[in-house]
């Protein structure tokens, strides 16, 4: 056999583990999340059973706060942050700005290796028993009460905080100086302003997530008053430190997804995306806005009511460029040649996911409303609607949109057609009860509750079953089809962009000469009709 692509360059186990590729990179990083997410789903599994009754049959209180700890911290350090940019980011944006690899191929697999590192302490952590905290690590519980592996899973995200920080340096060397002669800025694709705005969070944030852990890692071991006001500490601080990473570190999650979904957006309506500048330039205005808006997270700890009124506002600025993406998505699709493949479901899902999950946003930025609102299953449903009708939305769709060009093989359709439906219908199923019983007064991270909620909470465990079973489909049929799909051919959406004039999968060294790009992105020129099926039918007649 030839050794004409990436993929049958070499087989050795070393020529992975030692590779400066970073397609192999972006799979090494796609092998780790799959593992993390299978972990972090195992714990949401057991949430949702003990939750299924009102009374605690399952979990006594200290294993419950384990489960929900663990649960969010894998989900949150371990799949979600890493999952589209590490994935993606490292296999396809190069690709899209004509690269022969990122600017620091070490220091990319230097980052899966601190990755791994942090990810042995998580697994660790969980080994020994699990953390307790929340993933929020609160003080002065994790500082000083908390008698569980506090420390082990504190160093677990430290650690790991890393390899964001170098991959989001990595990504902005990479898109300044490596795009092709012709890709001015205000001509790449969307996906690569989602990366750039993506690593400025992760190069300016990260830091003081990583300052706060230590901090609270150090009162812990060596007892000096920096939280725990028993010590002369103020634990209101943690919780400013806290979320100054934590609420741009959503945006970390939704931005690139935001950019896959204007990809799919584009290639499966067959136009060139409305508003194009407008969304690029949201995505930084997201990036920027997210570091001024953390205060919405301390309504009710004390902070200034004057304080809590300018987060308010800020906040609410926030929701107007998600919009303005949303409403150009709509536009876009407006008179295209629509065809509903499935990246085109999953996009669409996530217009709809994500606009629920932005505008109950605005409705907790609402002070009055959060008071009654904070720290209840509302809350929960709202970031899963995000994060989840979101972000793991957009994951999905970016996996389908490229697979072919990663593995050079189609997937069966109709199983793909019907894993995201029935992801789209077990996720709303699992959480949007949970939008009704947070606001009739159900507190999070409790095990029992009283009676009356129980139905809306077999409403969310019955539905989490379903997107538990949803979430296999994919896997099977994606493994099926590495050695018995359709072969795909460079370009089988017929989509625009530099990594569709690639064969699939793509040569080891991208391009052998550097492209130079003339036409604008998305140049669709007048509508087509759906590609694929074109071609099927062209079989037929040859
Ligand atoms: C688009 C506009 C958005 C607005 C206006 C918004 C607003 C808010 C507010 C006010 C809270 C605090 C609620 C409380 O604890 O009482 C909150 C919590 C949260 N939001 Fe959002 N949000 C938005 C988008 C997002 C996105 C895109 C994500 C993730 C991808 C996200 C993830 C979260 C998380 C994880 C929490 C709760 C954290 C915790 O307490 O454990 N939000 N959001
Ligand atoms: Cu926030």
């Amino acid at each position: 056999m030839p050794r004409d692509h990436f993929l049958n360059a070499a087989y050795t186990i070393k020529s992975w583990l030692l590779t400066m590729d970073h397609k192999r990179v972006g799979l090494l990083y796609l092998f780790s999340i799959t593992f993390f997410f299978l972990i972090g789903g195992t714990f949401a599994s057991l949430i949702r059973l003990e939750l299924a009754t009102p009374e605690a049959d399952l979990m006594e209180a200290d294993q419950y706060n384990v489960a929900f700890s663990m649960h969010g911290i894998v989900m949150i350090f371990f799949f979600l942050i890493p999952s589209i940019p590490a994935v993606f980011g490292n296999f396809i944006m190069p690709l899209m700005i004509g690269a022969k690899d990122v600017a620091f191929p070490k220091l990319n697999l230097m980052s899966w290796y601190l990755f791994i590192f942090g990810g042995t302490f998580g697994v660790l952590t969980t080994l020994l028993g699990g953390v307790d905290t929340g993933w929020t690590f609160y003080t002065p519980f994790s500082s000083t009460y908390s008698n569980s592996n506090v420390i082990l899973a504190g160093m677990a995200a430290f650690i790991a905080g890393f390899s964001s920080i170098l991959t989001g340096l990595n990504f902005m060397v990479t898109i300044h100086k490596m795009r092709a002669p012709g890709i001015t800025w205000f001509k790449m694709p969307l996906f690569v302003w989602g990366m750039y705005a993506t690593s400025l969070i992760m190069v300016l944030g990260t830091p003081v997530i990583a300052i706060t852990l230590a901090l609270m890692m150090v009162e812990r071991g060596l007892h000096i008053g920096i939280f725990d006001p028993a010590l002369g500490g103020d634990p209101v601080l943690f919780q400013h430190l806290f979320w100054f990473y934590s609420h741009p570190a959503v945006y970390i999650m939704i931005l690139p997804g935001m950019g896959v979904i204007s990809e799919v957006i584009a290639a499966f309506s067959r136009k060139r995306i409305f508003g194009y500048e407008f969304i690029a330039m949201s995505s930084v205005s997201i990036a920027v806005l997210g570091f001024f808006v953390w205060g919405h997270h301390l309504f009710v700890s004390g902070q200034s009511i004057y304080a809590g009124m300018v987060f308010s506002f800020i906040t609410m600025l926030v929701a107007v460029p998600s919009a303005i993406k949303v409403f150009n998505w709509m536009a876009t699709i407006y008179k295209g040649s629509v065809s509903y493949d499935a990246p085109m479901l999953y996009a669409l899902g996530f217009i709809g996911l994500f606009s629920i999950g932005g505008l109950t946003g605005v409705f907790l930025a609402i002070m009055g409303l959060d008071i009654h609102m904070h720290d209840t299953y509302f809350v929960v449903a709202h970031f899963h609607y995000v994060m989840v009708g979101g972000a793991v939305t957009a994951f999905m769709a970016a996996l389908h949109f490229w697979w072919p060009k990663i593995s050079g093989r189609m997937y069966p359709e109709g199983w793909s057609r019907l894993a995201a439906f029935l992801i789209f219908a077990g996720f709303n199923m699992t959480f949007f009860p949970q939008f009704i019983v947070g606001y009739l007064g159900m507190p999070r991270r409790y095990h029992v509750y009283p009676e009356e909620w129980q139905l809306l909470n077999i409403m969310s465990s019955a539905g989490a079953t379903v997107l538990a079973v949803a979430f296999i489909v994919p896997v099977i049929y994606l493994l099926w089809s590495l050695k018995n799909g359709k072969i795909a051919g460079p370009n089988p959406w017929r989509a625009t962009g530099l990594e569709w004039i690639l064969s699939s999968p793509p040569p080891e060294h991208n391009f052998p000469t550097t492209p130079i790009v003339e036409e604008e992105p998305y140049d669709y020129g007048e509508v087509i009709e759906n590609p694929v099926h074109e071609e099927e039918e062209e079989h037929e007649h040859a």
